[in-house]
């Protein structure tokens, strides 16, 4: 016992960052950053620090609690009686109804811990259950159908090689707040400051001055419009001539197709619906052109739009134009020692639209569907209708543009219902039953999934820290003992594991990290090659993380892509039909405002309003509304708003702020909490999503993304 520094990483999002954590007689009671990790170089937020006051919450679930009443009435009962319970009444829901009427939901979290990941396929596998919604359609399936329509496959993602590059687009990106996504980088900072040292330049486009455009150069742009800006790019690209004939040439199939799609959206009509001047809109142009290379990088501001997909296509086709693809500077298809990405193309995981949703028709994108389509799924009759659900560190009623009421009502049809959960939240007050798992900080990880989107490829991999508290348990081993207890041998991602248990040879997911690890291209091979490494070898010899290159690999262009001829679609049928509906749109006239969402530092996405850290005195939800909108509305700083939209309305203070432009208004999303965290609870705010649009014709249709930014709203002052 006494005082204990041990190594380990944040698993709250992307980077991933190495920390030093110091443990005092089996309690953590401090991280800091561990300025030798080979990537985070001694970086971190506040957020590592209040997920300790998460691990040691009074408000968090820590035995298994059972619904005894209304939503929201548990009582603890024991690991057995719950898993009893859940297992005999998901086995009889089966028996009656098929395994069509099982389901899962995955929220965010659960997507950093690679056992949790690999147990929930085998859970899914095993059950054979087909609806696997998830949350997904608020965060990244446009970007990774994009990716199937232009590369062949949803795996391959292209990252932007910042280090290196001389000029970096960003938009619909604010990694100052949000430390990067679909990009493992935790000096992300640091790497687009490189590009304004090496004499480049980094343009953000934004519908707010948002901290990551205050520190480069910043262009406003009419929320949603980004297919527009992009296509007058691309119009000045091919008007110019600036187009790298060559590459297109080589590399590149249906130019022709793609310049007469475009002849629709002159340079005036780009500039005039997106609200950033046709001379901005060439320069910026010309400027990408003509830089040694260039990338430009979207994320959920791109994504979560009516035309996500599209505008997802558009960013790749200005770098693919110039033959920014695969070469240094440029975007790149990365490397990872453990490469997820080649291992679900070849076991056929790489789906998009391989299951559609019963009642709407959704894709499903990367084996997942779209949250939007649970409610619905759930309340109407007929075969396929969902009766039994597991949640997974969701919480989709604040979360998504599927949530709010009716997913609550919803949820109170379903026969069975159980959710792994640090907490009870607003989606799972509804369940049956809430089982207790285990914080990162109490189990071990290896960051697989990240490492795929790395600009430094590195690995590491940590013990737990502390012991799980209370009678918390891993997610694995949860749904491990409920197949297992449904006469299955276990949650096995793949099938001969469960011809070892039956055996008598329980596999578990650490032995399945170690053999990925150790026959991955810097593995031991189980001694066969000294210097590679192992799991175990990892936490010992290298606890700062290993080094596996100083930057990304290039020209695997014609390796990596899984198109039919090897050439990069410009112009397929998905995105040319998206051209015509874009030309077509026109929003309710009604609603002459556009709401975006503003991602704080201090929050993640619902669950860390609990954390006192992170809730100062005096902290609320506010909207930011445009000083001229403000006048015109009679509106003060501090006063209410209500906020309408055609799906619903919230009252909410304003902060009058110039750093959205006129017309715009910007409002967080995660808050309006009533769940069993009191602080959250009594935080205030309101749920922003209840604003979002789950009706089929408002659901992007390439991806059947949530429309969360965009969204036409009216403002009054209440
Ligand atoms: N309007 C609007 N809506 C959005 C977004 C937006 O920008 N605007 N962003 C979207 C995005 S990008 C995302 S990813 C989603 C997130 O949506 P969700 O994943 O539904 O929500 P989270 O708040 O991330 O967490 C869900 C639950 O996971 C629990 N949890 C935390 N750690 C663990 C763990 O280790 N294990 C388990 N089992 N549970 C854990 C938390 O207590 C919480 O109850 O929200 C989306 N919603
Ligand atoms: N502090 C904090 N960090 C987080 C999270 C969190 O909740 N809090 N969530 C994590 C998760 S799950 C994810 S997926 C990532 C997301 O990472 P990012 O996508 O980088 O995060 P956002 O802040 O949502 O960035 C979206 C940006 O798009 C802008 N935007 C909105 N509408 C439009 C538009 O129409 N056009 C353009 N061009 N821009 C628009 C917004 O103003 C915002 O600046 O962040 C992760 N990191
Ligand atoms: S940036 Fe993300 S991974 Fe790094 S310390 Fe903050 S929350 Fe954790
Ligand atoms: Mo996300």
């Amino acid at each position: 016992m006494g005082i204990k520094t041990t190594y380990t990483h944040c698993r709250i999002c992307e980077p991933q960052c190495g920390l030093v954590a110091t443990v005092e007689d089996g309690r953590l009671i401090g991280v800091r950053g561990d300025p030798e990790h080979v990537n985070s170089e001694g970086f971190l937020c506040t957020k590592a620090a209040g997920a300790i006051e998460v691990a040691y919450d009074p408000d968090r679930v820590t035995r298994p609690m059972k619904r005894v009443g209304k939503p929201g009435e548990f009582e603890p009962v024991s690991w057995n009686d719950a898993l009893e319970d859940i297992a005999r009444r998901f086995t009889s829901t089966r028996s009656k109804w098929g395994a069509d009427s099982l389901a899962t939901f995955v929220g965010n979290p659960p997507a950093f811990s690679y056992a949790t990941s690999m147990w929930l396929a085998g859970f899914q596998q095993t059950l054979g259950i087909r609806w696997r919604y998830g949350i997904n359609s608020e965060d990244a399936s446009a970007r990774l159908v994009a990716n199937a329509l232009l590369y062949g496959s949803v795996a391959i993602a292209p990252k932007p090689d910042l280090w290196r590059t001389r000029h970096a687009i960003l938009i619909g990106a604010n990694p100052l707040v949000s430390h990067g996504s679909l990009v493992t980088e935790a000096r992300f900072r640091e790497a687009l400051d490189s590009i304004v040292g090496r004499g480049g330049r980094v343009v953000v486009v934004d519908p707010r001055r948002t901290e990551t455009a205050r520190r480069y150069e910043h262009l406003f742009v009419k929320p949603g419009t980004d297919a527009f800006l992009l296509l007058g790019i691309i119009r000045t690209l091919v008007d110019e001539e600036l187009v790298d004939m060559p590459f297109v040439d080589n590399h590149t199939q249906g130019f022709d197709a793609l310049v007469d799609a475009i002849q629709p959206f002159n340079l005036e009509e780009c500039a005039a619906r997106s609200g950033v001047s046709a001379a901005e809109i060439q320069q910026l142009s010309r400027d990408f052109a003509a830089a040694d290379s260039a990338v430009v990088y979207g994320r959920t501001g791109t994504c979560t739009q009516r035309f996500g997909t599209l505008t997802n296509i558009l960013q790749d086709l200005v770098a693919i134009l110039t033959g920014n693809i695969e070469r240094e500077g440029g975007l790149l298809f990365g490397w990872a020692a453990v490469d997820l990405g080649s291992f679900a193309r070849a076991s056929g995981l790489d789906t998009y639209g391989k299951v559609r949703t019963r009642v709407n028709g959704h894709p499903d994108v990367y084996g997942m569907i779209p949250s939007t389509d649970l409610a619905v799924d759930i309340i109407t009759p007929g075969r396929g209708q969902i009766k039994a659900l597991a949640l997974v560190g969701a919480n989709p009623v604040i979360s998504s543009a599927g949530g709010g009421p009716d997913l609550a009502h919803a949820l109170e049809q379903l026969e069975v219902s159980f959710s792994l959960d640090l907490y009870i939240n607003e989606t799972n007050k509804h369940a049956d039953y809430v089982l207790p798992v285990a914080h990162f900080y109490e189990r071990d990880d290896v960051p697989l999934g990240p490492a795929l989107n790395m600009l430094r490829p590195a690995i590491w991999a940590t013990e737990a820290v502390i012991e799980p508290r209370g009678e918390a348990r891993q997610e694995w081993e949860i749904l491990n003992e409920i197949a297992q207890r449904m006469g299955h041998g276990g949650a096995y991602p793949i099938r001969p594991l469960h011809w070892l248990a039956k055996l008598g040879y329980q596999v578990k997911p650490r032995q399945m990290a170690d053999l990925l690890l150790r026959t991955s291209k810097v593995g031991d091979r189980f001694g066969l090659r000294r210097s590679g490494i192992s799991f175990r070898k990892l936490v010992r010899d290298h606890p700062h993380g290993k080094k596996l290159m100083d930057e990304l690999p290039t020209g695997q262009l014609n390796q990596k892509l899984l198109t039919p001829d090897k050439k990069l679609p410009l112009s397929t049928p998905e995105m040319l039909g998206e051209l015509v509906e874009l030309g077509r749109h026109s929003d309710d006239r009604r609603y002459p405002f556009r709401l975006i969402g503003r991602r704080e530092l201090l929050s993640h996405n619902t669950w860390m309003h609990n954390v006192p850290r992170l809730m100062p005195q005096g902290r609320c939800l506010t909207a930011l509304v445009n000083s001229e909108d403000a006048q015109r509305l009679g509106l003060a700083d501090g006063g209410e708003v209500e906020i309408t939209s055609a799906s619903g309305s919230v009252r909410v203070q304003a902060t009058v702020s110039d750093e959205v432009g006129a017309g715009t208004v910007a409002l967080p999303h995660g808050w309006g909490h009533s769940g069993g965290w009191n602080r959250a609870n009594s935080a205030g705010g309101v749920n922003s999503n209840i604003l979002a649009s789950s009706d089929r014709e408002d659901i992007e249709r390439l991806a059947g993304m949530s429309i969360l930014n965009g969204i036409p709203v009216s403002l009054a002052a209440v």
